[in-house]
């Protein structure tokens, strides 16, 4: 550990969300992240410590000469003595190793990582000078690492961090440390982000983990929640404090426990009817609890997000999603009737045990085609596989040495939108970067905009035969989708495919 120089009487910790790297769907979206509000909230308990919060997606202060937020100011404006650093996205640490870590370490502030990405690559943190790497739920470890350092102590006895002494790595148990009462939790303050745009979207988490175990993902805790009185209460207190009036429920399932979930939807619509705006991911088999979707309507649940991942069932079965492709588009339509329904899909999965899929990528793109188009989707996102740290798909992936290393395919590429490891032999490299894009581009279709000028157009007739409702439903769907192909246009204006697709096939080829 490095001496630690407190600057001030009253020291400071800086939290740090970093920024995505690329442009993506959320980008634009005035949210922040949970995980290190609710960190900075617990730390801001420490009498004598001054705590803010930079969210580098929503910034609104100095700028470097590149147009990035500029830490070597913030740091002259307001010396920090701590920065805390969001490792959630593995997607951000090319960034947060390359830019920000060595500015903060060259000045002698020590160093803390926390999320999931650093929890499983801790070694790879503290080799880019990280001094203190949190292992799982990082509030009350916070508390106890400067209340400690502040005093002069030693790190030895904290539970669930990772440092190094002497060069050689100290790992305290637990591997993971859990919070299962999530109600001992103080409310997060979103008062301390500094110098941010003002917030539309609030996370509000109910719960944390999940039962089921899919390949690819890397929640792997099981699941617990707070009680329903305190999420409505947390709810009230954002409502009256910051007006908040739509959240993004960060739960990675909304409805692992459905009486407390009920409990919760009846307190918000007794309280509040539909008028708030709530955002939540489920699983497709909530469309078979006809009660849980009207409830979830009546509160204000407007969008769900839902990983169908694949219409194939060979890729279904790999990634241990637990059902089949049957059932799934009768399961969107329900659920349409409810909810708008951004579906998230997977193209390309890698098939297991060396199995290969026989199918060309022209007949998956059909088949993916076909099911968007029969699920009546409002919007969708199709990804590339991603072998993430801490999931199963990338033990699988590594041992069959088909990853591509972090110099052809670095961490800032791990967003979902681009090719990270070497496909089935049923498709090239260049052909798992582009087919999902070109789905992409046929559902976010520029041409959109004719629907929206001859629907507008049509709007008396709809309200003269009252079925205005139905056209205000598609004219909101058109613009989205008009929005997207923008959107598309533009990522695509940005990257330099080719070379890209050329690198891997060099390393493919080597
Ligand atoms: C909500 C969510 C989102 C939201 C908000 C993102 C955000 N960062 O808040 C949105 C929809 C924007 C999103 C987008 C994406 N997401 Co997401 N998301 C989640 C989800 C479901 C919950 C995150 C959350 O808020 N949890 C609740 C909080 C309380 O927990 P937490 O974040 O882990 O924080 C705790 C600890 O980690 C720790 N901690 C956190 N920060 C700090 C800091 C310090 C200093 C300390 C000490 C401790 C600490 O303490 C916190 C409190 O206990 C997670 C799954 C999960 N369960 O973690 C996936 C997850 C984070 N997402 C994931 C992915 C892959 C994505 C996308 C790439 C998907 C895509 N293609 O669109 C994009 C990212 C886009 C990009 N540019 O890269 C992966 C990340 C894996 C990885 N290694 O990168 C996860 C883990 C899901 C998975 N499938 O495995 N996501
Ligand atoms: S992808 Fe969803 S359902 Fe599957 S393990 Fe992850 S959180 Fe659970």
């Amino acid at each position: 550990m490095k001496n630690l120089d407190l600057k001030g009487s009253w020291p400071l910790i800086r939290f740090i969300i970093p920024m995505y790297p690329e442009l993506n769907i959320y980008s634009g979206t005035m949210i922040t992240s949970l995980g290190p509000i609710s960190v900075a909230t617990s730390a801001d308990k420490i009498m004598g410590l001054r705590v803010e919060v930079i969210d580098e997606n929503i910034y609104t202060g100095p700028l470097d000469q590149d147009g990035f937020p500029d830490h070597a100011k913030l740091q002259e404006e307001s010396p920090a003595s701590f920065i805390g650093i969001y490792c959630g996205l593995s997607s951000t640490m090319d960034r947060v190793y390359k830019k920000i870590i060595p500015l903060y370490h060259e000045k002698g502030v020590v160093t803390i990582a926390g999320g999931r990405h650093t929890h499983y690559m801790a070694e790879e943190a503290l080799d880019n000078n990280f001094d203190i790497v949190v292992h799982g739920n990082g509030e009350h470890a916070i508390y106890e690492i400067l209340t400690t350092l502040i005093q002069g102590g030693s790190l030895n006895n904290i539970p669930g961090i990772s440092f190094r002494e002497e060069e050689k790595t100290i790992n305290n148990p637990p591997s993971t440390l859990v919070i299962q009462n999530l109600d001992d939790l103080p409310y997060p303050n979103f008062g301390l982000l500094k110098y941010a745009k003002k917030l539309e979207v609030y996370p509000l988490g109910i719960g944390q983990g999940c039962g089921h175990h899919c390949e690819f993902c890397s929640v792997n805790e099981p699941y617990h929640c707070a009680s329903a009185e305190h999420v409505f209460n947390l709810l009230n207190w954002l409502v009256s404090t910051r007006k908040a009036k739509k959240f993004f429920i960060v739960d990675d399932r909304l409805e692992q426990n459905p009486k407390n979930l009920s409990h919760f939807l009846e307190l918000v619509k007794e309280k509040y009817g539909d008028k708030l705006h709530f955002i939540a991911q489920v699983r497709m088999e909530i469309a078979d609890n006809i009660k849980l979707m009207e409830a979830m309507r009546a509160a204000g649940v407007r969008t769900v997000p839902v990983g169908f991942e694949s219409p194939i069932d060979e890729d279904l079965k790999s990634m241990n999603k637990g059902y089949t492709s049957k059932d799934m588009v009768r399961r969107a339509l329900i659920l349409k009737k409810y909810f708008d329904v951004h579906a998230m899909l997977i193209f390309g999965y890698p098939k297991v045990d060396g199995e290969q899929s026989k199918m060309s990528g022209k007949e998956m793109v059909r088949r993916f085609k076909w099911f968007i188009k029969a699920s009546e989707f409002s919007t969708i996102q199709m990804m590339k596989p991603m072998p993430l740290v801490g999931s199963d798909l990338r033990i699988r992936l590594e041992a069959e040495g088909r990853i591509f290393p972090l110099k052809v395919v670095p961490w800032s590429k791990y967003d979902g939108n681009y090719v990270c490891f070497i496909p089935d032999n049923n498709l090239t490299s260049e052909e798992l970067q582009k087919l999902p894009i070109e789905i992409m581009s046929w559902f976010y279709n520029p041409l959109t905009w004719i629907k929206i000028s001859v629907n507008a157009l049509a709007f008396p007739v709809y309200c003269l035969i009252g079925k205005w409702k139905i056209w205000y439903s598609n004219f909101i769907d058109d613009l989205i989708k008009y929005g997207g192909s923008r959107l598309l246009k533009k990522w695509k204006r940005k990257q330099q495919i080719n070379d890209f697709i050329h690198k891997l096939e060099i390393y493919v080829n080597r």
